[in-house]
């Protein structure tokens, strides 16, 4: 670059970098982001994590703020839910009525991937104030094991190694093509209910009925079932092996393991997480199709594999699950994927049938999700990966601004605006 054109990049970068604080800022309310006001008007669970990750760059303390809170609502059992619902609002269906949430803090009866404790471990390693960070670590750590074995014991009690899901919106990819047979599968409500997330957001860049259908059978199930973990392992008509889920849980296993020996915490429930990590590492070949040669999420149901290429499957090499033949394999492939759209990565292959460039979670672009994948790409050494990855979310940013995702082919911004994970990866990641 000439120096005209760098000092034209820093000054964008320091714009940008302005507006994605502000972003933050703007979405807080008092010690939780939304996602975006009006669409998601509560604390989730993973973007929450995320969003740690850019209050970091310029409050520290806020950032752990954030966590702390995430976990001010978790169960007696150690899940941590998906939604925290701390003060009402009418922008949002579901809401905790229809849930049914019996809780102090009133939440989702669900959880999502547990990003956490990877976010933790950074906090911890970047933090400027070591003093806090360690002392937030240690007084969160008993909570976060808590939740991992939470995970482990509730969702794979017969010891398989790949943890299930029950809900699409605890995987986050709430209507990826992966999910279509099961969900498929489950029956539809059949009472009437007023969607809220199309009154902010284009119809064609949401979830069909059909689908939110039969998301809401299953709030139902869990709360006729009054969330009884037996009875709804036993019986909930929708059961996945999400191999996003799987492999961002492992990776936090291993986080915590590592976060637990450099603090020197003795727990002995660390043995029990160190033999879940043995146990995933062994059982994760059961989703890769030797065919297509990619990891696939299961319907544990049928016991067949959603044969349909998505970015979850990539999260293995995050996760270090992927052999170093199959992350060989994975990043011929993610050149491959990257080169099938302007813009990289979509969560959907752009050449399966069912991609769809601006359908949520059936193509468009995710920031956080290209951060992981990037982050495993690079620590096995394919740093052409990682960067093209990098670079692409940057034009995206530069193009569109922190929308909640972004069309692989135009590079338009779709969903909510002024997102909050958006802002925070920028932060993190991009400037
Ligand atoms: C349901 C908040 C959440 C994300 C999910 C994303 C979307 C909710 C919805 O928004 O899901 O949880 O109502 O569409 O799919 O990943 O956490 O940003």
């Amino acid at each position: 670059m000439t120096t005209n054109a760098n000092q034209v990049h820093a000054l964008e970068t320091a714009a940008l970098i302005k507006k994605a604080q502000e972003t933050l800022v703007a979405n807080d309310l008092g010690g939780y982001t939304v996602p975006t006001h009006g669409l998601y008007p509560f604390q989730w669970n993973w973007d929450s994590a995320i969003t740690a990750l850019g209050w970091k760059h310029f409050d520290e303390p806020r950032a752990w703020q954030e966590i702390e809170v995430l976990f001010d609502g978790q169960w007696d059992n150690g899940m941590v839910p998906h939604i925290l619902f701390h003060q009402d609002s009418t922008t949002y269906f579901p809401g905790p009525d229809i849930w049914g949430s019996d809780k102090r803090v009133k939440s989702t009866s669900i959880s999502q991937p547990p990003v956490v404790a990877t976010v933790m471990k950074d906090m911890l390693e970047t933090a400027d104030n070591k003093v806090l960070a360690v002392e937030k670590v240690k007084s969160l750590f008993s909570s976060l094991v808590d939740y991992h074995l939470w995970w482990y014991k509730e969702r794979d009690p017969l010891k398989t190694g790949l943890v299930v899901s029950y809900h699409p919106w605890e995987s986050g990819m709430d209507n990826s093509p992966a999910w279509d047979e099961a969900l498929h599968d489950v029956p539809c409500v059949d009472w009437e209910y007023e969607r809220r997330d199309l009154g902010h957001v284009n119809s064609a860049q949401r979830p069909h009925k059909s689908e939110y259908d039969r998301f809401l059978f299953l709030v139902d199930f869990f709360k006729k079932h009054k969330f009884d973990s037996e009875i709804i392992f036993n019986e909930c008509p929708y059961k996945v092996n999400d191999v996003g889920i799987i492999s961002i849980l492992h990776r936090g296993s291993k986080d915590i393991l590592a976060l637990g020996e450099t603090l020197g915490i003795e727990d002995a429930r660390l043995n029990v997480i160190a033999q879940r990590i043995a146990l995933t590492e062994s059982a994760i070949n059961t989703l890769w199709c030797p065919d297509a040669e990619y990891f696939y999420c299961r319907n544990v149901l049928t016991d067949t594999l959603c044969k349909v290429r998505t970015s979850a499957g990539m999260l293995t090499v995050f996760a270090n699950l992927a052999d170093e033949k199959q992350t060989d394999i994975l990043n011929s492939k993610a050149k491959q994927w990257n080169e099938a759209s302007k813009f990289c990565m979509a969560s959907t292959h752009p050449e399966e049938s069912r991609y769809e460039p601006q359908r949520y979670w059936r193509g468009p672009i995710w920031l956080h999700i290209n951060w992981m994948i990037a982050l495993g790409f690079e620590a096995e050494g394919f740093q052409e990966t990682a960067d093209k990855l990098r670079n692409d979310c940057r034009a995206l940013v530069d193009l569109s601004g922190y929308y909640e995702y972004f069309n692989p082919e135009t590079g338009e911004g779709c969903g909510g605006k002024d997102f909050s994970w958006t802002a925070a990866i920028a932060l993190h990641w991009l400037l």
